[in-house]
């Protein structure tokens, strides 16, 4: 069970941020409104939020979950792979440090993305991308090893069109994996049951769970339904805006 998520509205220069995609200008009132109805939405699973003030020195922290990776045995915190978001930590630090006795950290020359990292129960799965380097992935498997955790690293870098490996799955538990396509053959999946996103759905991969309930995107109909046929209770939030900027559900928290 989760009982707190960190969450942290967009800034105004959230336009200003990094993507990759071609979707267009985010539109900030619209953002602010689908952020809202996000936080809404956790509240509703019973999440007591820790909202964090927009940062305009940072155009892409709202997407807080690249910044820490949460356990129920330690808090770490990243050193994101994007220059321009390294600042980001500080303040999530510092927030961290407040419920977490202990934080750890990724160093230099190492860099984490939280986006890159899929916790799957007792295991996790470390995504090795454009974001998150070996150097990194090894850090955090050895801290997630001194915690209590396995671990093992899952190479992205060849996976066209996902910038973190959780763009791509996310855990169900029960141990039903959600993968793209592009995923659905890695070894390192074998022995899960698939849950396979169907061709042209594939942002609706990034969903999340929280508590008794699953996170799903708007706008992928056939994708909610494959969730509700297991048995799954969905909430639909509107991601357009943050789509626009290479992001999904599972970033916009983090949660604890
Ligand atoms: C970035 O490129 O870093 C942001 N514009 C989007 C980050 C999305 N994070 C995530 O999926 N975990």
């Amino acid at each position: 069970m989760f009982t707190r998520a960190i969450v942290r509205p967009p800034g105004r220069n959230f336009a200003d941020g990094l993507t990759t995609v071609e979707l267009g200008t985010p539109d900030y009132t619209t953002a602010l409104k689908q952020h809202d109805a996000y936080c809404r939405a956790l509240q509703s699973c019973h999440l007591e939020l820790i909202v964090l003030p927009p940062n305009d020195e940072y155009p892409d922290s709202t997407f807080v979950e690249d910044t820490a990776i949460l356990t129920q045995h330690g808090g770490i915190v990243t050193n994101p792979g994007a220059e321009s978001r390294r600042g980001e930590i500080t303040s999530i630090e510092a927030e961290l440090s407040r419920v977490f006795p202990e934080i750890k950290s990724i160093c230099h020359p190492g860099t984490v993305d939280g986006g890159d990292i899929c916790e799957v129960g007792d295991h996790f799965f470390i995504g090795v991308s454009a974001r998150t380097n070996e150097s990194g992935a090894q850090q955090l498997a050895s801290i997630l090893d001194t915690l209590g955790y396995t671990s093992q690293l899952v190479d992205i870098r060849g996976v066209q069109g996902i910038l973190h490996l959780k763009s791509g799955i996310a855990y169900l538990g029960e141990n039903r994996l959600v993968v793209i396509e592009e995923l659905a053959d890695f070894d390192e999946f074998r022995g899960y049951e698939l849950v396979r996103v169907k061709r042209g759905e594939e942002y609706a991969a990034n969903c999340i769970v929280v508590n008794d309930s699953v996170l799903i995107a708007a706008g992928f109909p056939e994708f909610a339904r494959q969730l509700q046929g297991l048995g799954l209770r969905t909430i639909s939030i509107e991601m357009s805006e943050f789509q626009k900027m290479d992001g999904g559900l599972s970033c916009l928290s983090l949660r604890f």
